[in-house]
Order: C-alpha cells, then structure tokens, then sequence
C-alpha cells in the first residue's frame, strides 16, 4: 500500500529526498545541515542515512564494494550487490522510517547505481530498470538534490579529506578522472529526464550558499517541510 505522502497527520508517508553527485560534491555536509534546519523547524523526525549502507548487513555490503571485493566481477555483479544493500536497507530503516512519517534524507540512492554501473561502467540501462523496478518499486524519492561540480574539484576534495583522515581513494575515488566527467553528464541527464523529480544545485560555491540554495529547492517542492521557509524560486 502507498501511504499519501507527508504532513506528519496519522497515517501519512514521510517525505523521501535523496541527495546525488559525483565523488566529494558535499552531500554529507549538506545532509547533515538540512537535518538540522528540519529537527529545528519541521518537529518532524528525520532520518539520515546513507548507501550503500544504513543498516547492518548494508554496512558490511559496503565495506566490501568500497573495499573493491567486486570489481573484479564487473559492473553488473556490483550493481547486484549494491541493490541486495538497498533492499536490505529499505525494508529495515527507509520503509519504516517513512511509515511513522518521518522525513528521510539518504546520501546516495537509485540515481548512483544508473550513474556509476550504468553510464559511466556500461551496463545496460534496461538492466537496470529492470533491477530498480524489482528492487525498489514505488518507494522512489519525492525530491533528489544533484550536486553539481566540476569532477576534478570534488576529486582534490575527496582526496582534501582522505590527506586529513589518513584514508586512501576507495574503489571509485580510484577511477581515472574520464569516469568522474561520465558520471557528472549521468547526473545532470538524470535531472533533466525527470524534472519533477530532481534539482540541480551548483555545489562550486562555498557551503552556506550551497545550503542556502538546497533550502531553497526544498521550501519550493516540499512546502510542508520548511513551513514560513516561503520559496524564494527554485534551485533546479
Ligand atoms: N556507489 C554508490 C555506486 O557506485 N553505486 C551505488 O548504487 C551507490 C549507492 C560511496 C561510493 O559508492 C558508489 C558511489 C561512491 O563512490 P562514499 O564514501 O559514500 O562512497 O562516497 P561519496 O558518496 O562520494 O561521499 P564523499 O564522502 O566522498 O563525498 P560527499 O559526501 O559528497 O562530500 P563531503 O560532504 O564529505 O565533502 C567532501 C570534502 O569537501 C569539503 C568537506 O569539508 C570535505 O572535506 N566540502 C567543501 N569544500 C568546499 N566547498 C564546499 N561547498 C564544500 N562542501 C564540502
């Protein structure tokens, strides 16, 4: 059964928003400023997680993708992988999250596995659709936020915060930076394929004016959010 969506009135499905973009863009900044904002203003729960991920079998998934365990295998048994993380993932917290009407934000969902297994690592895209209608059925997400960036920026980013934490490049991080440009035009055709669904947001300036500009988007396509937020014209 689909719930109607949001409000936070008995019986009404949470909203879903999904944050998209190529490696370093900011979505984890930007997650975790909009929680913020909408514990303080919404008094609705928020749930942040992330994918692949946000429940324990997910997590141990992920250690292996990111680890490069797969690769080997090739795009499409990575795809199955990070789908068998997603189903995990969605019936143990996002499914549940949204029925008590809580809000979601999810670092990475759908949009990265058409992006990095499908444009830019070549796996049929009817696969893929075929995949996603099995896996995720109708819990798509009301709005997806694309950070938008120059690869090579978010790349000196990524590799910014791995000199600081003493991290290496992960599986992906490692690609050559011609993966990094297919991933970006994967992203920005995604958005305009499904307008409704996707906001762009120039993720270049600096983290106030990128926050600014997601809250933007928000009040704009999920009014009920962000109330007296009033939208002052959308990002996308
Ligand atoms: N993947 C995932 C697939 O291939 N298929 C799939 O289906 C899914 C779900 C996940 C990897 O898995 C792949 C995609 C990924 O390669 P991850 O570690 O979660 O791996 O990697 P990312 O999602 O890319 O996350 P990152 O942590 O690398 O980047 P973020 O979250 O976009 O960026 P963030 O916020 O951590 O910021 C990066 C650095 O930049 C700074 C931050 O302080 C930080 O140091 N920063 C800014 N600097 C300047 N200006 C700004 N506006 C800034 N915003 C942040």
């Amino acid at each position: 059964m689909t719930l109607p969506r949001i409000g936070g009135s008995a019986g009404a499905r949470g909203a879903f928003i999904s944050f998209e973009g190529g490696e370093g863009a900011g979505k984890s900044t930007q997650i975790a400023r909009l929680a913020a904002t909408l514990r303080a203003r919404s008094g609705h729960g928020v749930c942040v997680t992330r994918e692949p991920g946000g429940s324990p079998r997910a997590e141990e998934i992920r250690t292996a993708l990111l680890g490069g365990v797969a690769k080997p295998y090739g795009p499409f048994a990575e795809a199955l992988l990070f789908s068998a993380a997603r189903i995990d993932h969605l019936d143990r917290l996002i499914r549940p999250a949204l029925g008590r009407g809580e809000t979601v934000l999810c670092d990475r969902f759908i949009d990265s596995t058409r992006a990095y297994q499908g444009a830019a690592g070549g796996l049929d895209a009817a696969v893929l659709d075929a995949l996603e209608r099995v896996v995720v059925g109708p819990t798509r997400p009301d709005l997806t936020l694309i950070l938008d960036l120059d690869p090579a920026a978010g790349l000196a980013r990524a590799a910014g915060r791995g000199a600081r934490t003493g991290q290496g490049a992960d599986r992906f991080e490692a690609e050559k930076l011609d993966f990094h440009i297919r991933l970006r035009e994967a992203f920005l055709a995604i958005a305009r394929a499904e307008p409704e669904r996707c906001a762009v947001i120039d993720a270049s300036r600096d983290p106030d004016s990128v926050e600014a500009a997601i809250r933007d988007a928000v009040a704009a396509r999920l009014p009920d959010l962000l109330p007296g937020e009033g939208a002052r014209g959308d990002a996308a």
